[in-house]
């Protein structure tokens, strides 16, 4: 990993390097603050699964860095556009946290999703790398209004194989457009392999025929991925155009809760990057430095599990949207004649006395969740 930007070090035999300038005490321990909450969420989201009270999730478990650490060197008028991998990011730009459990809940509509342009935070998406083509158009429209917006998308190393990527790079190098396109490289999409995915050897390389300037950063370390956020956002704003970042890590959990990667890699290989990840460096990294303590870190957890837990008393307060929500909020206005219809036969057939509602024989709030939600 010889190449990639770090600026954290294992506080042994890899050294800590100097801290980026354009970050004091308070933004470091901010940031540790952000990590500690998607954690929280993701370990709860995964119990919660299990539980039977949210439907499949998607966990990430070790890539807190690659979203608290990037979202932190955007501005709130920067729009940023997550895959499903960084469901939550909402939360760190202000959405409640019940309204995205609710969406893992089936609710959608007005119960069960944000609003975009208030949080400008894209919808989660879940079809691969639809929402890079978003991302330059938005950035492209700050342009052509002479506005100083950055755009930043989060996606996998599987997406560079869609061809929704190639075309929002070649767009955004063509009408230099201020995006940040975000790889994280966690080296697996579902069960394939990176070996399998790209015949080059990082997805950095991929930007050379996009004319495109592109960073590879440890994707566990927050601070080199806000250094390598910041300068592309900086850099894009003045009228440089857009910067591919690659942030190489592994994926040390399952890809969702419905996955069990036993089936098709030994576990074993994630064993020594667990002893990277973001949230225990990070906490070292700040004690190392005499910014914050073991008692103080405490603190900021507790803090981020009574938030979740209240975030989940909320969502399981709201009740369980009728079936129209399946048929809302896909056109802007209106239901066309096929959802009235679809939604008329819905009904007629019962389904709803089908449906056991979720709550059903979920059991108490207080079932035990494991330390570690992977
Ligand atoms: C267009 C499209 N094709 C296939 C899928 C099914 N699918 C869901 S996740 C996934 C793997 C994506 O891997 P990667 O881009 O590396 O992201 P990661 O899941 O590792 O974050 C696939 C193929 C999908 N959601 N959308």
């Amino acid at each position: 990993m010889s190449d990639l930007l770090r600026i954290i070090g294992n506080g042994a035999d890899v050294p800590d390097q100097p801290i980026p300038e354009g970050l004091g005490d308070k933004d470091l321990v901010a940031i540790y603050r952000w990590l500690v909450l998607l954690r929280a969420y993701d370990e709860r989201s995964v119990a919660l699964q299990r539980q039977g009270r949210i439907g499949t999730y998607a966990l990430y478990w070790g890539e807190e860095a690659t979203q608290a650490g990037t979202l932190y060197a955007l501005e709130e008028t920067d729009w940023i556009f997550p895959s499903y991998r960084q469901n939550s990011i909402g939360i760190l730009r202000g959405v409640p946290p019940s309204v995205i459990l609710a969406w893992w809940r089936g609710y959608g509509g007005d119960v069960g999703f944000y609003d975009t342009r208030h949080f400008r935070t894209g919808p989660i998406c879940v079809p691969i790398g639809t929402h890079l083509p978003h991302a330059v158009g938005t950035s492209w429209a700050a342009k052509l209004r002479g506005e100083r917006t950055a755009s930043l998308a989060w996606f996998g190393d599987g997406a560079t194989s869609e061809g929704d990527f190639h075309e929002a790079m070649n767009f955004a190098s063509v009408f230099k457009t201020a995006t940040i396109f975000f790889c994280t490289n966690n080296q697996w999409a579902i069960s394939t392999p990176v070996s399998r995915q790209m015949a080059t050897k990082t997805v950095a390389e991929k930007a050379l025929a996009y004319a495109m300037p592109a960073v590879r950063v440890d994707g566990f370390d927050p601070i080199a991925c806000w250094k390598a956020t910041k300068d592309a956002a900086d850099r894009g704003r003045e009228g440089g155009g857009p910067t591919l970042i690659e942030a190489f890590c592994y994926r040390i959990g399952a890809h969702g809760t419905a996955d069990d990667p036993r089936l098709y890699r030994d576990e074993a290989e994630t064993e020594p990057w667990k002893a990277w990840e973001p949230l225990s460096r990070m906490a070292s990294f700040l004690d190392r430095l005499g910014v914050l303590d073991e008692s103080g870190a405490e603190k900021i957890k507790a803090e981020a599990k009574q938030t979740i837990a209240e975030a989940v008393t909320e969502m399981e307060a709201i009740e369980t949207p009728g079936l129209e929500v399946i048929f809302d909020n896909v056109y802007a206005k209106d239901r066309p004649w096929m959802f009235i219809e679809g939604l008329e036969e819905l009904r007629s057939v019962g389904q709803r006395e089908l449906v056991k509602p979720l709550n059903a024989g979920a059991p108490a709030d207080d079932t035990e969740i494991p330390e570690e939600g992977v």
